[in-house]
């Protein structure tokens, strides 16, 4: 099979022979009622993949929930996200989390990949090879502008494959679907839907939110037509 995928980070291949559906799930911020919903809504059995962009935890009302969810569950797996690095750093905790928990998390994947696809949480800085990526790079990059944070170009205006990356931690106010890039992040934490891709149809699939555990500017909500054009 081709892979021209060479990261130096942590990165676990899957082989979609071994499943029936595989959805790639957006930023789901400790609302495991939301992923509850969104798994009894596509129907999803021991024998479909879920595959979560990261950002498991904080923000959210059930981190632990979450975190023991995705732990225990052999069909759900994720990438490691900028929110579960800071808990790993130190320079953020979620005291229901134990020890155990902690090391589950620092085994995460940076990268997870199936044919033509990168998993990762905040997506790939086409300026840089592969193997240069960083933790910081795939957890945080955005914005092309130096030192800028929301200012268009954004990284998925400028990449252009091969392989199609799926992320999440940019907020945005409606999924983007292009040819290399798929956001999945629509806030859900923030009163928004949880979204999720539905790999083999090429569908994207979302649930309604129940409540807002977290305010957000609109001004963080990304279009998804801002920067296309440019
Ligand atoms: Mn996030």
């Amino acid at each position: 099979m081709a892979r021209s995928v060479a990261f130096a980070v942590e990165h676990t291949h899957i082989d979609p022979a071994n499943w029936d559906d595989i959805y790639i799930v957006g930023d789901p911020h400790g609302c495991r009622a939301a992923v509850e919903r969104l798994c009894e809504q596509l129907g999803v059995t021991e024998s479909d993949l879920l595959v979560f962009v990261g950002d498991l935890v904080r923000k959210g009302p059930d981190t632990k929930g979450v975190v023991d969810l995705v732990r225990s569950a052999r069909n759900m797996v994720t990438v490691r996200g900028n929110n579960e690095e800071k808990l790993l750093r130190g320079s953020k905790t979620v005291p229901t989390l134990t020890d155990d928990d902690l090391d589950w998390i620092a085994d995460r994947p940076l990268v997870i990949s199936l044919p033509e696809t990168l998993v990762t949480h905040a997506g790939i800085d086409p300026r840089k090879n592969r193997a240069d990526h960083t933790v910081d790079d795939l957890q945080n990059v955005r914005s092309m502008v130096p030192d800028a944070s929301y200012e268009p170009p954004f990284w998925f205006d400028r990449y252009e494959g091969p392989e199609r990356v799926f992320f999440g931690h940019t907020v945005l106010a409606e999924p983007i679907v292009r040819d290399h890039a798929v956001g999945l992040d629509t806030g859900c934490v923030y009163g928004n839907q949880l979204t999720a891709y539905d790999w083999r149809r090429d569908d994207i699939v979302s649930v309604e939110p129940t409540d807002t555990f977290e305010e957000r500017p609109a001004e963080k909500f990304i279009s998804p037509s801002v920067g296309q054009s440019t």
